[in-house]
């Protein structure tokens, strides 16, 4: 017997490609019911690329009872409301908001990293998803600190349009072609312009002068990783539509080679090592989109501390940043807490 599976959300870029993740992995699931706002009730969306349609019902009026867990991507707002209504109905919510990451009563989980951290769902039935930008670095650091103790991360992160929703991938769209014709548009979604341009600028300031994308990056990588990590973290808008990019930077308590790193990272659970050394020997985001693994290149030594290595990481956001990590939580809550055998 199977799962009963719910996606909250599920017209939006990252609902969909939770179908489409749920559909290419063939999860155990009876049934699968997709809920979002009042605006799309009765939209036909298909489930990944087999012949099924599925008809969007009103999260307003959906009754969870009965129903094993919900993948919700609706944003912070819709989740302070249906979430704890879901969890109190025996349905798990796996959340990729930014709402619960942060509860101590909450697991924020990547698989790769931190699977057993998931016992702690049963005190609020609810499971965080991270931020997309800290879930691919934390699967490119936990294989290097697991072997040298990482004490610090500079990081600088170059993130696609798609981070920001559907809105996002249209202003890029829109003000790139405006530009062409010599019909320049107004900023909406973005402070600046985005088309030919970089904005160092993502989510709201804080009092420190940081955004919150980047305090995000800071305590989710302690949460998930490790509390002892310090982490310092730049985050920037790049006019790329899919995939977001970082460049970090490591200082480690032991010692380890670039060779050393290549090998592990070879060999790590998620992790794709692309490293020639060579003209186009390295990935760059249209590269992985579509993809399952965070590409790491460009490993090399940082001689100006000690101990120090550098490298290039590159992911699918909409993917291992969010919908395949949220279901490849489904499998893991699944193979290891649900009772139903799949
Ligand atoms: C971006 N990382 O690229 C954001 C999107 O906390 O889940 C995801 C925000 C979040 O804009």
């Amino acid at each position: 017997m199977g799962y009963r599976v719910v996606v909250a959300g599920a017209t939006g870029n990252v609902g969909r490609e939770m179908l489409n993740i749920l559909a290419e992995r063939q999860f155990p699931a009876d049934e699968i019911a997709v809920v979002a706002s009042a605006r799309s009730t009765g939209d036909m969306i298909e489930f990944g690329d087999t012949d099924r349609k599925l008809k969007v019902q009103n999260i307003e009026h959906f009754d969870p009872t009965g129903w094993d867990m919900a993948l919700f991507a609706v944003g912070s707002e819709a989740t302070a409301i249906h979430a704890p209504r879901f969890a109190a109905a025996g349905c798990t919510v796996i959340d990729n908001s930014s709402l619960y990451r942060m509860d101590p009563d909450v697991p924020l989980i990547v698989p790769e990293v931190n699977a057993d951290a998931i016992a702690l769902h049963t005190k609020k039935n609810i499971i965080a998803n991270p931020n997309c930008s800290t879930a691919q670095m934390v699967v490119a650091l936990k294989p290097l600190h697991d072997v040298a103790k990482i004490k610090r991360v500079v990081v600088a992160t170059y993130q696609s349009v798609s981070g920001a929703g559907k809105q996002g991938m249209d202003e890029l769209f829109e003000q790139s072609r405006n530009i062409f014709v010599g019909d320049p548009a107004e900023p909406k979604k973005f402070t600046k312009q985005i088309a030919f341009n970089v904005i160092p600028h993502i989510d709201k300031f804080l009092d420190d002068g940081s955004t919150k994308e980047e305090w995000k990056m800071v305590v989710e990588t302690k949460k998930i990783l490790d509390p002892k990590i310090k982490v310092t973290a730049t985050c920037v808008r790049v006019p790329v539509f899919v995939g977001h990019s970082e460049a970090i930077n490591i200082e480690f308590e032991n010692e380890i080679s670039a060779k050393q790193a290549q090998e592990i990272l070879r060999e790590a659970p998620g992790v794709m090592l692309v490293d020639k050394r060579e003209d186009g020997g390295y990935v760059t985001p249209i590269e992985c989109v579509g993809d399952y693994a965070t590409y790491i290149s460009r490993v090399r030594e940082d001689s100006t501390v000690e101990n120090g290595l550098s490298l290039w990481c590159v992911s699918d956001n909409l993917r291992k940043g969010a919908a395949l990590n949220a279901v490849q939580i489904a499998e893991l809550l699944g193979r290891k807490h649900l009772k139903k055998a799949a």
